[in-house]
């Protein structure tokens, strides 16, 4: 069992609109390299969503959007555990289990808590608040040893360690302690319009923001409006963030390194960039967005993967879950 555990890769994306370039660059591309490495499980946290007020229709079209997303970006259903958080009950189940093991002031430290409560002051429910209950347990069901997070999830993760740390020592060992992955291409994609702040899916100034489902003139409209400065130098240096940023997203886009990029730009200026940048984003996205309404086109086929997802994820859970129900005391 150990010998599985060692493998897991474990990572969660809430369905509350379409992914960004930022998305597609800092997390899936290199999600993708870790399919033949890993067993790796990544389910579409619904159940997380749910923390702030969500319209029923359009949320059930947001979760389907985002499977048909993971897959349009090239994740093989046969090589990835995909699946809705809500459909394998488990994770509801630990997420209690955990709770009564998790410390408020543990819980009240939290950032992302701090902030969300800012931004929802009318809605601040208790969900918000066990949010990172909820995490921990996804990750610690299926024993995952890594998790790819970004920065904002590093404190989450640390939590989950935690509490991972305080129930082996509670009731012998029970989970495997995760760690945070760290990509090998670690892009961060900044916003176009404010490239001192990441690029964000619900980011309001959208003409910061290039989704992968955005038109090829959309896409070409937000590139060439993308904030630069009036040195008209192709340079990969921080005091040039908006060109540097543009360059990140060239480089990850073509493999071209840093130095190949500055040379071919030598004597041409922003003008001439941009437009090759465009032109590179669109053909990258283009095939994403064709796959995409293809599945979209092809419900049946989503639902077979969503159901599959759940109940090999469901089996792995259930394992867990017996010995966590076992060394609490619960009668069988
Ligand atoms: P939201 O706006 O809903 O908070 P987000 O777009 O900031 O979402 P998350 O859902 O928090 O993204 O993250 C999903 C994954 O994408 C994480 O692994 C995260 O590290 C990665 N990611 C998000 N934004 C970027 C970015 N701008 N550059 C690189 N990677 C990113
Ligand atoms: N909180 C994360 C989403 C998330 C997650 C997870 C990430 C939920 N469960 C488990 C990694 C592992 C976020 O907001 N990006």
């Amino acid at each position: 069992m150990d010998e599985i555990n060692v493998k897991t890769i474990l990572s969660g994306v809430q369905p509350t609109g379409i992914l960004t370039i930022g998305n597609y660059i800092g997390a899936i591309q290199n999600w993708k390299l870790l399919e033949n490495e890993y067993k790796c499980i990544y389910p579409i946290v619904d159940l997380h969503s749910l923390t702030v007020r969500q319209d029923p229709k359009q949320f059930k079209d947001l979760c389907i959007s985002m499977l048909a997303q993971y897959l349009a970006c090239g994740l093989d259903a046969k090589k990835n555990i995909l699946f809705f958080q809500s459909h394998v009950r488990q994770h509801t189940e630990l997420a209690w289990l955990l709770s009564c093991h998790t410390y408020l002031g543990e819980l009240s430290r939290m950032t992302q808590f701090k902030e969300k409560s800012e931004k929802h002051r009318d809605n601040i429910n208790a969900g918000l608040f066990t949010y990172p209950i909820l995490q921990a347990a996804d990750i610690l069901l299926y024993q995952a040893c890594k998790v790819p997070v970004g920065e904002d999830q590093k404190q989450h993760l640390e939590l989950a360690r935690d509490i991972a740390i305080r129930f082996n020592n509670i009731y012998g060992k029970t989970f495997v302690v995760p760690e945070p992955h760290v990509p090998q291409m670690g892009a961060r994609i900044m916003s176009l319009q404010e490239p001192s702040n990441k690029m964000s899916k619900s980011d309001t100034n959208i003409n910061g923001t290039i989704f992968l489902l955005d038109s090829d003139k959309v896409t070409l409209k937000k590139i060439k409006r993308a904030v630069t400065d009036n040195k008209n130098r192709i340079s990969y240096n921080d005091n040039q963030l908006g060109i540097k940023n543009l360059m990140t997203i060239y480089m990850t886009l073509t493999k071209e390194s840093i130095r190949e990029i500055e040379e071919k730009y030598t004597d041409k200026g922003y003008g001439a960039f941009k437009n090759d940048l465009a032109e590179i984003v669109v053909e990258n996205l283009r095939p994403v967005r064709e796959k995409y309404a293809e599945l979209m086109d092809n419900k049946d086929y989503l639902v077979s993967i969503y159901k599959d997802g759940a109940e090999k994820a469901g089996e792995i859970a259930e394992n867990t879950m017996k010995k966590v129900r076992d060394n609490i005391g619960l009668i069988k």
